[in-house]
């Protein structure tokens, strides 16, 4: 069984000694303000972090600079073997990995376990992919010449994550980017900064390992306004792939891009699954709590709209209930434990929000709504935790509340009438990340994967809107901001394309055809 000395001890990392949050490639060194890890199961402090300053943020953006200058020379399988030994490293730091998941997110050990085998993940098949990436060669219409795509690295990757995937969607970037060519400079969720620490560590082992220049990927951990701010106006950072929310990610973009830089944006869902007449209500059933309730309703992906057809509706409504009422909530490391505590005190307060917020708006509350008293949690030392019950609405689906995402375990449930009123549901949200559909009528399944269906950039049928697989590629259209990362043909976004037209012959023939002797 795992405890913080324990998770803390396999990765280095000081309970009692203050843990430097920044990594310049040569060492570690921060010179900010300290920070207190908290876990949000007890409210105790974890370990301490020194932040970065700008200083700290200027030595590790131009040794990263430095860096790439060779790493982008060295051949891509070779690339992808270091990556691919990364991936090694963390299958053998899986299990305390996600120990200390569990224990500064707040998510239950599977799941953390689950993130890190993600990260695993990708590392294998950019490994693959840096024997694979592809470029064209196109026929020419001029005599004697070729035509072809060349992709080479984009430069230096700016990575900044959220709280609740700290260390898969670093892994999503890391792996692919490095594989391309770029060298990077991560800033992660300053709540999760331990993980972010322990996750550099492995991947700085395996780089000083392999004899590489330690700024391919350095660490600058620290404060939004300070060091994402540096990271969105510095024009050495040429994609910046922002996770977090739609208000942040919106002023990163614009930053970015007035600077004419790249961004891979993953921002806000507000995620529904469609239950048809015909689905099959035990799968449904299944899938809805897990992507409602699982990750203390914590993931971009969550379920937070659950429209079910008016014909299975009075059927569904109190199972789901009864579901919620057994599900068992606690100290995310214990194995029995399913749902483990909202990340930080402030969720607790837009929890509580939330649910006034949907009762006043017609809201009715079927289960949850507040916060467990002590004797309803499983041991004493969780009474300073950050516990609140998964709740469930029933609401009408335009009303205000439910056209917002709010990250906290609050499922809406509402009664469609329609097939059509159903998609129409699901796509009048202005963000479009993950939707899902539960039916068995093939014209349904198929309608809503096609063009007049689903508009999100995850679109699932029997199955979860959560819990999304690596190998394609990953992300949301509208608010939600059009990146992808992950698996199919992310790596693109990587890299920079140069389309070459090579002559040769001894003549010196003009596209269409122009004379200019
Ligand atoms: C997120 O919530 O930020 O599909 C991403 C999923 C995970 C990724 C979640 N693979 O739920």
């Amino acid at each position: 069984t795992w405890n913080a000395a324990k998770a803390l001890e396999a990765f280095g990392l000081s309970a009692s000694e203050v843990n430097p949050g920044v990594f310049d490639g040569k060492e570690w060194k921060a010179s900010g303000d300290v920070h207190e890890a908290l876990n949000p199961s007890t409210g105790e402090v974890l370990a301490k972090v020194q932040f970065g300053t700008k200083d700290d943020y200027e030595r590790c953006a131009a040794n990263a600079v430095a860096a790439q200058k060779e790493w982008q020379l060295m051949p891509a399988p070779q690339r992808g073997e270091i990556v691919r030994q990364i991936g090694n490293a963390l299958i053998e730091k899986r299990d305390a990995m996600g120990a200390l998941l569990s224990l500064e997110m707040g998510k239950i050990h599977a799941e953390g376990k689950g993130e890190v085998q993600e990260f695993i993940d990708i590392c294998f098949i950019a490994c693959g992919l840096s024997r694979s990436i592809p470029g064209q060669v196109v026929p020419s219409e001029r005599t004697e010449h070729a035509l072809m795509e060349i992709w080479k690295p984009l430069g230096t990757l700016g990575i900044i994550t959220a709280f609740n995937f700290p260390h898969a969607v670093w892994g999503w970037n890391a792996a692919v980017s490095l594989v391309c060519g770029n060298t990077q400079l991560v800033k992660g969720a300053e709540s999760a900064s331990l993980v972010t620490i322990a996750t550099q560590k492995v991947v700085s082992d395996v780089l000083k390992a392999n004899g590489v220049d330690g700024g391919v990927a350095v660490l600058c951990q620290g404060e939004g306004p300070v060091v994402g701010d540096a990271m969105c106006r510095d024009p050495r950072i040429d994609l910046l792939s922002f996770t977090g929310s739609t208000k942040t990610g919106k002023i990163a973009q614009r930053l970015v891009h007035e600077r004419s830089g790249q961004t891979v944006m993953e921002l806000g869902g507000n995620n529904a699954i469609l239950v048809m007449p015909s689905a099959d209500i035990e799968l449904a059933l299944r899938s809805c709590v897990f992507a409602a309730a699982g990750t203390c309703g914590q993931r971009c992906t969550s379920l937070r709209r659950l429209l079910v057809h008016e014909d299975v509706y009075d059927e569904l409504k109190p199972r789901l209930v009864e579901a919620y009422k057994k599900l068992p909530y606690g100290n995310p490391l214990h194995p029995k434990t399913l749902v483990g505590p909202i990340h930080n005190k402030a969720g607790i307060e837009l929890f509580e929000r939330t649910v006034q917020d949907a009762q006043s708006q017609g809201g009715k509350v079927l289960v949850g709504g507040g916060r467990p008293d002590a004797s309803e949690l499983p041991s004493e030392d969780l009474a300073n935790g950050n516990f609140v019950q998964p709740t469930i609405v029933e609401i009408d689906p335009h009303a205000d509340i439910v056209q917002e995402e709010r990250f906290v375990p609050v499922l809406y449930l509402c009664k469609v009438k329609s097939f059509e009123e159903g998609i129409a549901i699901n796509n009048q949200v202005e963000q479009g990340l993950s939707a899902a559909l539960f039916s068995t009528d093939m014209r349904e399944v198929f309608a809503w994967l096609g063009p007049a269906g689903a508009k999100q950039g995850v679109v699932n049928a029997n199955t979860s809107c959560s819990g999304a697989e690596c190998g394609l590629a990953f992300g949301g259209n509208g608010s939600t901001g059009w990146g992808r990362e992950c698996g199919s043909d992310s790596w693109k976004q990587y890299m920079r394309r140069s389309s070459c037209a090579i002559n040769f012959g001894k003549t010196l023939p003009l596209a269409q055809g122009i004379d200019f002797s």
